[in-house]
């Protein structure tokens, strides 16, 4: 059999046994869609577009969709520490809500700080009672860093005061996955950037299992939903970086998909905000854009909806899906001179000064394309 065969009986296993387990939304999301007007054909769509999102041959939309159907199945325990809660607002926040929201919505959420009515002791209630009951099947996801510092008192939660610390390490115990949403939570993000007065760390580093980032400041709606969905879908966690983040996700650079690439090769650059150059779209790297340093689907994924991402707005990427990115990748409008992998600065500078013949550029872009993958080449650890 070969993988994807295999995969796919996983997931029709996978989904067959939740369908046994009780329902625990009033709604099915048939109703709940057909309630915000969605049509079936743009629900299948929907199953089609995530389907290829995660990397997956197409046979598995089918699956896509019935996994949605029977998310309700999958309790959630969503829990919010150190950070600005633009992770919610990313998922969360659409003029209209979109297939993603709703089947969000649908996914039996038993826990979620940022959004949920109960307050003080009734919300503390709520999540012991969660996790007693759902012990060991809950999906878990974090969003925010942990601070350390001072015996984790940085960030005390509720009545009994638990520290983010306390409360990081009850809930992992008995969690079935756990993923953490945000560059806060798989990173430390921007609390744990210079001086980290906190001692702000991703949730990773104080639990003792395998932890998924969704990393991005905030990562897009489909990278979230696509993550939960593909937990509910096989039961499993996918192939993962060297950061642990999925591979469908973070397989790429930025810089790689990037619609502005062909005037990176060309050699026609941005130099000042509002030139014409920017004007005509051409490429932010001497503006700073760390796009050929960053991994991230965001030129194919955007954001709000699908509707934008930074580079297609006028910015560069500031690299916010990397780790320690608000120290190393600053100046943010400026590129990086003394870094690593500072090739890229030479020869896009030669680019973007000598004029070159239509091969020579070729050649150049192209050395700077090896140079990346040599860059990179150890991350990988799974096949
Ligand atoms: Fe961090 Fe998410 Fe940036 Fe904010 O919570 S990843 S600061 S967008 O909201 O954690
Ligand atoms: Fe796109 Fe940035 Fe790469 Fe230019 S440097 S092609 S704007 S990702
Ligand atoms: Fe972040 Fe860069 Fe994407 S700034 S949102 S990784 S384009």
């Amino acid at each position: 059999m070969n993988k994807y065969a295999a995969l796919y009986e996983l997931g029709k296993a996978r989904i067959q046994q939740l369908r046994q387990l009780p329902v625990r939304k009033e709604q099915s999301l048939q109703e709940r869609l057909e309630e915000h007007g969605i049509t079936r054909r743009e629900f299948i769509k929907w199953s089609a577009v995530l389907t290829s999102a995660l990397a997956l041959p197409m046979p598995f939309s089918e699956l896509m969709a019935e996994a949605a159907e029977v998310a309700d199945r999958v309790p959630l325990i969503w829990l919010n520490l150190a950070e600005c809660t633009g992770c919610t607002e990313s998922l969360l926040r659409a003029y209209t809500p979109d297939i993603s929201t709703l089947i969000f919505d649908h996914v039996s959420v038993e826990y979620y700080d940022a959004i949920m009515a109960a307050s003080g002791w009734q919300a503390e209630e709520n999540l012991e009672n969660a996790m007693r009951d759902y012990h060991g099947q809950y999906l878990l996801v974090f969003e925010g860093a942990v601070p350390l510092a001072n015996g984790g008192t940085f960030l005390t939660i509720g009545g009994k005061a638990h520290t983010g610390l306390e409360i990081v390490k009850t809930a992992a115990a008995g969690a079935g996955a756990i993923i953490s949403v945000g560059t806060c939570a798989s990173f430390g993000g921007v609390q744990a950037a210079r001086p980290n007065p906190t001692g702000a760390q991703g949730i990773h580093t104080v639990i003792d299992r395998p932890v998924v980032n969704i990393s991005g400041c905030p990562p897009s709606s489909t990278n979230i939903t696509g993550m939960l969905m593909y937990f509910i879908m096989f039961g499993k966690l996918p192939a993962l970086d060297l950061l642990n983040r999925p591979k469908w996700a973070y397989g790429a650079r930025v810089h790689d998909n990037c619609e502005r690439r062909g005037h990176f090769d060309a050699g026609e650059f941005v130099e000042m905000f509002g030139d014409n150059a920017a004007e005509n779209g051409y490429c932010l790297y001497k503006r700073g854009c760390k796009g050929p340093y960053t991994y991230n689907n965001c030129p194919q994924i955007r954001f709000n909806s699908h509707t934008s991402w930074p580079v297609m707005a006028g910015h560069g990427c500031i690299g916010c899906s990397e780790p320690d990115f608000w120290d190393t990748m600053a100046d943010f409008e400026q590129p990086l001179s003394n870094q690593p992998v500072r090739g890229v600065d030479v020869t896009a500078d030669k680019i973007g000064t000598v004029v070159l013949g239509v091969a020579a550029v070729g050649i150049a872009a192209h050395a700077v394309a090896s140079l990346f993958a040599g860059t990179y080449k150890g991350r990988d650890n799974q096949k």
